[in-house]
């Protein structure tokens, strides 16, 4: 949906009138077209008892069908949930946070400015870093550059494809240090959603940190396993949220009703559309796809995963739920090694927490701790090749906004979590 304000959209033709640049002109008209500004949209915290949160949600669903306008509801927790309101909304969001008693607490008033300041051209310094976010060809320069300065230890790979006809690219990192044969391999699936900006961003850091650190745990970790890190597995949905709509989260497949794009973490093979997912192409957010695996996106990758020799780890990085979490998200039985999982879980978290004192809650199932959803990699991967070590980290945020001047903090805590995940998973016996 695009919420245009038209006063503004006025003015803008006025200037155009009397400046009489033609540059000027078609800026302005093609900016109002077609990018979506969020501007006046206010973020709001809003929270309560289980049911009453329930009923809003269900409220907001059914005034969405009803009047084709979108709130942007991401549930964080039982109690919890963050929405965005744009101004044409805020009388009814205030009216039924006042019927069902809950609280509402302002985050943003305009999300519009946050949106400009995260991409300042000012942030970038020459070539890649990590004070600032960057786009999907620099991401994939990054991986290519790093390709050819390591060649001994380091592939260029190519897990998909997407829609649009772009690879999914990533790094594999297999040094012969210890052996390269019949090694562990890891798998690291970031950006499934593509708003989740600090998901790439974070494991090009951990990348860097396993290639470039002489820190001798790093290093261990480095030549102990197979590396499969794909910082984007969503390329089109991403550079769409980086140059159109910065809420995006879906792929940008074309449906039969002119909707675009599916939920590619509800459209893997597995309890398909169970729970947490629709069957409307139009829903901005858990469109499950005409049918599982209906995305390129996720066939091709399930196909590559499927081939992965000795994989023995899977971690999916999303944003921004600050949890970890266990399959399978759709149901609270515990798989069989649900214990190992926790307790390796924790230590994960734990070495994580000592660099920055941030909290996370879990490990635990998503239906424990956040909320039923079917279709998600992580299930499919657990469920599919039994793959012993899977876990879903939900990163820090608000409202997928991570200033880009602390994009260190939480590439640091990832590297400790990886470090204190591979340490428990070594101490249970999990590789040798
Ligand atoms: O809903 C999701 O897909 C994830 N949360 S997010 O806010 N990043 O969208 C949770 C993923 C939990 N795992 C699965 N559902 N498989
Ligand atoms: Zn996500």
């Amino acid at each position: 949906m695009h919420i245009a304000d038209p006063l503004r959209e006025a003015n803008a033709k006025m200037n155009c009138l009397f400046v009489l640049l033609f540059y000027f002109c078609t800026d302005a008209f093609a900016a109002s077209v077609d990018v979506k500004t969020y501007s006046g949209y206010r973020e709001y915290q809003v929270t309560g008892d289980k049911e009453s949160l329930d009923k809003f949600e269900e409220s907001v669903r059914r005034f969405e069908a009803r009047f084709q306008e979108q709130f942007l509801i991401k549930r964080y927790s039982a109690t919890s949930l963050q929405t965005l309101v744009s101004p044409e909304l805020v009388a009814f969001f205030d009216e039924y946070v006042q019927k069902l008693n809950l609280r509402a607490t302002l985050i943003f008033d305009d999300i519009s400015e946050i949106i400009q300041q995260e991409k300042a051209p000012s942030l970038r310094k020459k070539g890649f870093s990590w004070s600032a976010y960057y786009d999907i060809d620099d991401i994939y320069g990054y991986l290519q550059n790093m390709s050819a300065t390591y060649p001994q230890w380091t592939e260029l790979v190519v897990g998909g494809e997407s829609y649009e006809g772009r690879q999914i690219k990533g790094l594999r990192i297999n040094t012969p240090e210890s052996r390269t044969e019949g090694k562990p391999a890891i798998f690291i699936e970031s950006g499934i959603h593509a708003r989740e900006w600090i998901t790439p961003a974070t494991t090009t850091y951990f990348i860097n940190q396993l290639l470039t650190s002489d820190n001798p745990d790093i290093e261990a970790l480095r030549n102990q396993f197979d590396w499969h890190i794909f910082p984007s597995v969503n390329p089109d949905g991403y550079h769409f949220s980086f140059t159109k709509d910065r809420m995006w989260r879906k792929t940008r497949s074309k449906s039969s009703n002119g909707c675009y794009g599916a939920d590619p973490n509800r459209n893997w093979d597995y309890n398909w559309l169970k729970h947490g997912a629709n069957d409307n192409p139009c829903d901005y957010q858990v469109y499950g796809g005409s049918k599982p695996f209906s995305e390129i996106e996720t066939r091709t990758l399930s196909q590559y995963i499927s081939n992965v020799e000795n994989l023995l780890g899977y971690i999916a990085f999303h944003a921004d739920a600050q949890m970890l979490l266990l399959p399978y998200s759709d149901s609270k039985e515990h798989n069989d090694n649900y214990n190992d999982l926790v307790t390796i879980g924790k230590t994960s978290l734990d070495y994580g927490y000592k660099v920055n004192h941030a909290k996370y809650d879990g490990p635990a199932t998503a239906a424990e701790v956040l909320y039923k959803a079917s279709g998600g990699s992580m299930d499919w991967v657990r469920f599919a090749l039994g793959t012993q070590l899977v876990y879903t980290y939900e990163l820090r945020g608000y409202y997928f906004y991570w200033p880009p001047a602390l994009i260190y903090q939480q590439g640091d805590e990832v590297t400790q979590m990886m470090l204190g995940l591979f340490k428990e998973a070594g101490n249970l016996g999990y590789y040798k």
